[in-house]
């Protein structure tokens, strides 16, 4: 994979990919595009507000972001492959910049101990997942960049299920463009398939997993599968066991897990920031990427619109033909019901259009899940 060249606006550095490769992951060789030329004084024309382009900028990866500075892995997958810590240049001024943006560095690239490179450009991303904007703050935030997989880790039990958190995680993913998958912990504590079947239409891949009496998580074969190729954000309640599957999945991540309190059921916020990890198989090849995340509460979902959460239903969608203008498609005209009865969308069409419906609903009101914990982001 030549990462450089996904990038964006992004442009390809002359110390990236096309590089003779070295083992060494850093950089001794400096030539002239390291040093930053300042205008020339003496020269005649005035200096203006356009700003170089950064032509020069190497392509990376943001794979966590601690107070201000962003660790980046550059040349990932190549022999070039480095982490490099960087700080925001000024001229981005207050643009968010989150774990799996892909960024343009200048400056010292190196990755050598105590350097930093300046950040100086973020690509257009192609998906965004947000967290809501609520009571403790209320800006809305986002957590996580080009992710193309939503995993909705949900615990069979401590801390309880609550199935409307799985929805409001759906319409984030619909609304994102991002595949869901429903990851189901602790098996081991109750038995999951009642929880699980009231999601049955909508067709989410599920995955079970428990951890065994030896301290091995059961499912994990079928959860690598799932998360393999692809790039995936895990996100959930507190202490449904996020970092344990990520420890599971990656071993080099080695997350702190902590204890859900015993009174209360709820996790700790152990986890305090997102981080990306890369996964491998046994013969160090990458396999992707998951990223794990605080425990939230649920997402800004205020902006979905209620024809765009019906493409993600393909066998309902053309029934929008029959509906008045502006439908909400939780109303009496809504055509999707004559469309449904009519079994144009199939066996399940009924099935999906009330499951869609739910979905809708969850976009608004708090009901269920207003003494969730609140997220620590
Ligand atoms: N019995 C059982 N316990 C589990 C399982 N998975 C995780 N746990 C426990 O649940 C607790 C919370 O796990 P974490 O991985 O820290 O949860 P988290 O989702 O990362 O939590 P935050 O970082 O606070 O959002 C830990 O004590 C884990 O050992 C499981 O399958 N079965
Ligand atoms: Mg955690």
């Amino acid at each position: 994979m030549e990462p450089v060249d996904r990038v964006g606006e992004v442009s390809t550095s002359p110390h990236g990919s096309h590089r003779p490769r070295r083992a060494n992951t850093r950089r001794t060789d400096y030539d002239e595009s390291d040093v930053r030329i300042r205008p020339n004084p003496r020269g005649s024309r005035a200096r203006t507000k356009i700003r170089p382009k950064h032509d020069d900028a190497v392509a990376a990866r943001v794979v966590t972001v601690d107070r201000g500075r962003f660790t980046t892995l550059i040349g990932e997958n190549t022999d070039d492959e480095r982490e490099v810590v960087a700080m925001r240049a000024r001229e981005l001024g207050r643009t968010p910049i989150v774990v799996g943006d892909r960024v343009g560095l200048v400056g010292d690239t190196s990755g050598a101990p105590d350097t930093l490179a300046r950040l100086v450009k973020v690509a257009e991303r192609a998906s965004v997942l947000r967290r809501t904007a609520d009571d403790t703050d209320a800006a809305e935030r986002v957590i996580v960049a080009n992710a193309n997989q939503l995993v909705m880790v949900t615990a069979a039990a401590d801390p309880q299920p609550r199935p409307r958190m799985v929805d409001r995680c759906l319409v984030a993913a619909y609304d994102a463009g991002m595949r869901p998958v429903m990851v189901i912990t602790k098996a081991d504590l109750a038995d999951p398939r009642d929880f699980l079947s009231g999601f049955e239409a909508l067709d989410v891949p599920s995955v079970i997993t428990a951890i065994q009496p030896d301290g091995r998580i059961a499912g994990l074969a079928e959860l690598r599968a799932v998360l393999t190729g692809a790039d995936s954000v895990l996100v959930g309640h507190s202490g449904v066991g996020k970092s344990t599957l990520v420890n599971a999945v990656a071993p080099h991540a080695d997350r702190t897990t902590g204890a859900v309190n015993a009174v209360t059921g709820r996790g700790r916020h152990t986890s305090s920031s997102a981080v990306g990890f890369r996964f491998f198989d046994d013969d160090g090849h990458a396999l992707g990427w998951i990223t794990d995340t605080p425990g939230v509460r649920s997402f800004g979902l205020g902006h979905v619109q209620p024809g765009d959460l019906l493409e993600a239903f393909p066998s309902l969608a053309p029934g929008e033909a029959g509906c008045p203008r502006g439908c909400t498609h939780d109303e009496k005209e809504c055509g999707l019901d004559d469309y449904v009865a009519a079994g144009r969308a199939g066996d399940q069409g009924q099935a999906r259009l009330d499951s869609f419906r739910r979905l809708l609903r969850a976009r608004s009101g708090d009901g269920e899940d207003a003494d969730c914990p609140s997220p620590s982001t």
